[in-house]
């Protein structure tokens, strides 16, 4: 049963605790491109093969090449209305989390602050030797040698363990669960769809296109993020 929009902002006005999930497609918006869509190709590599241990082990210039280019686009981006929507959603409940697949910083500019980033930073740089965090910049090296990367996660790498036990705690208590903007594809994030429901929350899913899940949740919304999130707000 496909619910209202109307329906689904009674859900959002009425719970105690709700737990939104975003994908690319919530910064799709701000000029960041998606992953898989139209827009998310560069020089016609998937992010599947770049994303990856082995791919920056056997080419570390042009994985390192993709993540400055990515930066440049992150710098250049502001956050949009869906972005600031799920910041103003967190300001008018106790129990709130939001969790992202993104690795952009753009749910921080909005002003989210309670944020379980499941995938790391892009603007991070982490020396593969020492370890050592940093902001990302031009350099390629760390100051001991050892060569720098992203700090994000890679497909076959496990997510940050805090940061996944904070999201699956949440899903699991929360009476809502809000889904923006995420094909819905990739594991262990997209299994926290699935958990929700078991768990008996309320289940809303804000995309521009049929998701594995969008038969499944209680309310399934086509169309921009940047749109919908706004609209959707309960008259606080
Ligand atoms: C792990 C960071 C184990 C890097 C990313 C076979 C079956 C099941 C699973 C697997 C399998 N084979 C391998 C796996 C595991 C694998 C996986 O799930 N692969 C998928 C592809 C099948 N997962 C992993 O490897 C994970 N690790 O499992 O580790 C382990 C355990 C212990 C010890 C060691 C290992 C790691 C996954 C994390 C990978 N890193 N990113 C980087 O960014 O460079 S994932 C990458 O995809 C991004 O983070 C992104 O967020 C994520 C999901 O993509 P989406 O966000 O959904 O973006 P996408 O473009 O796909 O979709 C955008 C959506 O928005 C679309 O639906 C579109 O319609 C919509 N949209 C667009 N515009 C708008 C919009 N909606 C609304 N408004 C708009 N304006
Ligand atoms: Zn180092």
């Amino acid at each position: 049963m496909n619910a209202s929009k109307e329906d689904a902002r009674s859900w959002l006005g009425n719970a105690q605790s709700i737990a939104v999930l975003t994908g690319a497609g919530v910064s799709a918006e701000s000029g960041i491109p998606t992953f898989r869509g139209a827009g998310g190709l560069w020089r016609n590599f998937r992010a599947e093969d770049l994303a990856t241990p082995e791919a920056f082990a056997e080419n570390p210039d042009l994985v390192r090449e993709w993540y400055q280019w990515r930066r440049a686009a992150v710098r250049k981006a502001a956050p949009n209305p869906a972005h600031y929507a799920l910041a103003k959603l967190e300001r008018c409940k106790r129990g709130f989390l939001l969790i992202t697949q993104n690795v952009d910083d753009l749910h921080e500019r909005a002003g989210s602050r309670n944020v379980a980033k499941l995938h790391g930073a892009i603007m991070i740089d982490r020396c593969i030797q020492c370890q050592r965090e940093r902001e990302a910049g031009d350099q390629d090296n760390c100051e001991c040698g050892g060569r720098l990367r992203p700090g994000v996660v890679w497909f076959g790498e496990a997510l940050p363990e805090r940061e996944f036990l904070r999201a699956a705690a949440a899903v699991e208590k929360c009476d809502v669960l809000l889904v923006v903007g995420t094909s819905a594809v990739v594991y262990p994030a997209a299994g926290l769809i699935p958990s929700a429901t078991f768990h008996r929350a309320k289940v809303i899913e804000v995309n521009l296109e049929e998701t594995p899940f969008s038969a499944n949740v209680d309310c399934s919304l086509r169309g921009l993020a940047g749109e919908i999130l706004p609209d959707l707000l309960p008259d606080s």
